[in-house]
């Protein structure tokens, strides 16, 4: 990867841009003290890598450590534009606004957001400074992909400086029902920065209409819905353009997941990892970031009670949970971290024995290796979330079972459910009914077990998240007054 400035675009600007809170990079401090950036690949890069590449591509946003704004440089064939973000602006537009107040209110009010003024004016100082940031960067006409939550005033502040780009957004995270969304003190203001792409997309229809009805509600903008159409779209008039908004479920890389999967070394570490674990009969598996919204307390009390009552032995059981640091200067993060290990400890008390605990609980990033190995390992997947827009790690798990065997527990109230009908659904606000969810997926003869996990392989397999970014853009292209 290269850092000088001045390659790659040139002056011209970039004729496709990516907009999102984190550039796709790390600083990282090697033994001797120096410091590079360092590229960190997620599902976005490797989603939009070959349209960022083809088409003179560009990213816009901020390194991830406070006050530093190295000039553009270019990393695998992608030129990153900084915004400096000063220690401030982290805890209040970060840690405050998106986090504390959006993130929550979005998710249902799993935890009671937060509104403070303060707050709110340094999300829209930082958003005006990502918009001017992508104009900067962007070649005349170019088009301009905005993402999540951290940025919904973007696109309407960026149609302002550009109104000759072609602006998609899309929303990672569940958009709230009507009635949640009113809560918030500056919801016109949202509503209309969503309103300046000139598509948006959710991850289901419901957000899509949900995002309709407050478009009329709150600036009283006329919409109809296209029925036939296959994203379940609507078309909202705001002044003279149409603005889409409709339904494009995110994926994963499933070919490359399977593969990864099929590997000897993952194989045989998967092997390993059953025998350093006690080779247990059952090994259920979580994997999340730690937040309150992915429901890891709602697992941890189905499997003590289970055990409480008799139906699963503890001898024969083993519970790996991953659980990712994330957000760990919000204070509710704080409070979920100390609920969810008190559990752990307090379950491996009562019925683990010496050198064999209930619950293994790893408290860190671990490699994507490592991941995939932990997948290939597990029988049953728990995937619990009292709300999710998508959950990744549900399909991620589905594209590693290349042998078929794996169950999946899997909740009503993700994203990913609407797709993954054959999985074993639960609600998770019912206890009992993700204790049968469990019993079911441990218990169903094989040949059900396999039907069901047949049923998700296809659907994951078939609809990768190329299928999704070319979805995206074939619609983007498609809407009218472009
Ligand atoms: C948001 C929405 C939506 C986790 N721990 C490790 C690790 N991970 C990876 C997983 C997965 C990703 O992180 C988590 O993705 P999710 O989709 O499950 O959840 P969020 O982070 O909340 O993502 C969500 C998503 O955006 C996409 O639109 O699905 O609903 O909330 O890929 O594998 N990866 C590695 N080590 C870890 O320790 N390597």
């Amino acid at each position: 990867m290269t850092r000088e400035a001045g390659q790659g675009t040139g002056d011209a600007g970039a004729d496709f841009v990516v907009v999102a809170n984190r550039l796709p990079v790390d600083l990282v401090r090697d033994a001797d003290g120096t410091e590079q950036w360092k590229a960190s690949p997620g599902g976005l890069v490797t989603a939009l890598e070959s349209i960022l590449k083809a088409n003179h591509g560009a990213w816009v946003g901020w390194p991830g450590v406070a006050d530093a704004a190295p000039d553009p440089f270019d990393s695998d064939g992608i030129r990153l534009h900084s915004v400096l973000l000063s220690a401030l602006d982290i805890e209040l537009y970060y840690e405050g606004f998106s986090n504390a107040t959006l993130w929550p209110l979005f998710h249902d009010v799993v935890v009671p957001p937060e509104y403070h003024r303060e707050w709110w004016n340094a999300y829209r100082d930082v958003n005006t400074r990502f918009a001017e940031a992508t104009a900067a960067a962007a070649a005349p006409g170019a088009t301009i992909w905005v993402q999540d939550y951290q940025l919904l005033l973007v696109p309407r502040l960026l149609r302002e400086l550009r109104p000759d780009l072609t602006i998609g957004f899309f929303l990672h995270i569940p958009f709230p029902p009507v009635e949640l969304f009113m809560q918030l003190p500056w919801r016109t203001e949202l509503v209309e920065g969503m309103l300046g792409a000139d598509l948006v997309g959710f991850h289901l229809p419901g957000g899509a209409d949900n995002f309709r009805i407050l478009a009329n509600k709150l600036s009283g903008l006329p919409s109809v819905r296209l029925r036939a159409d296959k994203t379940k779209a609507a078309e909202i008039r705001v002044d003279d353009r149409m603005v889409r908004a409709g339904a494009f479920p995110i994926s994963i890389d499933s070919g490359a997941v399977d593969a990864l999967a099929r590997t000897r070394a993952i194989l045989d570490r998967a092997v390993r990892l059953r025998e350093e674990l006690g080779s247990p009969k059952v090994l259920m598996l979580g994997v999340d970031r730690l937040d309150y919204t992915k429901g890891i307390d709602v697992r941890l009390k189905a499997l003590e009670e289970l055990i409480g009552e008799g139906r699963l032995d503890p001898s024969e059981v083993t519970f790996l949970q991953l659980a990712t640091p994330s957000r760990e200067r919000v204070e509710q993060y704080q409070f979920m971290r100390s609920r969810i290990e008190e559990r752990v400890g307090r379950i491996n008390g009562m019925y683990g024995e010496i050198g064999q605990p209930v619950v293994t609980y790893i408290h860190r990033p671990v490699p994507k290796s490592e991941l995939t190995a932990f997948y290939a390992a597990a029988d049953v997947m728990l995937v619990t979330p009292v709300r999710d827009g998508m959950n990744l790690v549900a399909k991620e798990y589905v594209a590693t079972c290349t042998d078929g065997a794996g169950a999946l527990v899997l909740s009503e109230f993700a994203g990913a459910a609407a797709e993954l009908r054959q999985a074993y659904l639960c609600n998770p606000h019912d206890l009992e009914g993700v204790k049968d969810a469990i019993m079911a997926a441990i218990s169903d003869p094989v040949e059900e077990r396999r039907r069901r996990m047949r049923a998700l392989r296809r659907q994951v397999l078939g609809n990768d998240v190329h299928a999704w970014a070319r979805r995206f853009f074939e619609t983007l292209d498609a809407t009218p007054d472009n």
